[in-house]
């Protein structure tokens, strides 16, 4: 028998969604997984399954978390190995988790993670665009500074900052704005990681009455 629940929304465009399961996965928690279909912003029975009427929502042992970053301190205290070891390196893991969990509103709305959507090109707003340069310095800050030894922020350990800017290399895979060498090379790797492609080919096995049109039409160009 599990030792609780997490409740996460449709795969293919719940981007908090995927960070908390990310965590939880990582953590090798026992849980089981509920899926409930998302209708666009305030969806009945997310309210009703959780705390804070959002998902990811974690029910473990008795502790109940809704926010995916204290879901990924959470997971951090069954797996320290979710942040970075080294303590300097932990503080900027931290700090620019943190920074993503707050902001980046510009290029959430513009660029609204839909995994298999048409929209090369798409969602180049002033906004936008300076959220992706700041995603790109910080990026590049991380890799030149901790990411020697493997693809990704902090080397070869896929960590909470991974995490949390996991929904953001989905975005730039849909919208595919134009991107630096190291933050293509980012991006490619966090594609390859075991768990991001098994979170892909669960969201494209998702029945067909769960998709919404607003973030399916195709907005190619
Ligand atoms: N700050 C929250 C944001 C969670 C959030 O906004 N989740 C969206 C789905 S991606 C949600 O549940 N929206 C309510 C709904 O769609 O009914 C977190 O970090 O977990």
């Amino acid at each position: 028998m599990a030792e609780g629940t997490l409740y996460i929304g449709t795969r293919r465009y719940s981007s908090w969604s995927l960070r908390g399961w990310l965590a939880v996965r990582l953590a090798g928690l026992d849980v089981a997984e509920t899926v409930i279909p998302l209708a666009g912003g305030e969806t009945a029975a997310v309210k009703a399954a959780t705390q804070g009427a959002t998902v990811p929502y974690l029910e473990h042992r008795g502790a109940r978390l809704w926010e995916s970053l204290a879901i990924c301190e959470y997971c951090a205290e069954a797996d320290p190995a979710l942040w970075p070891g080294d303590r300097p390196a932990r503080a900027w893991a931290r700090a620019i988790a943190a920074e993503m969990h707050a902001g980046f509103r510009a290029l959430r709305q513009a660029m609204p993670m839909s995994l298999f959507r048409d929209a090369a090109g798409a969602g180049r707003t002033p906004g936008s665009l300076a959220d992706i340069a700041r995603i790109e310095l910080l990026w590049a800050q991380t890799r030149a500074q901790y990411g020697a030894g493997g693809p990704y922020l902090f080397g070869a350990a896929f960590t909470n900052a991974d995490i949390m800017f996991a929904p953001v290399v989905c975005r730039f895979l849909t919208y595919q704005p134009e991107l630096s060498a190291v933050s293509r090379a980012y991006c490619e790797a966090v594609r390859g990681h075991m768990l991001i492609a098994e979170w892909y080919r669960l969201a494209a096995a998702e029945p067909a009455d769960w998709f919404l049109p607003a973030y399916e039409t195709a907005i190619g160009g």
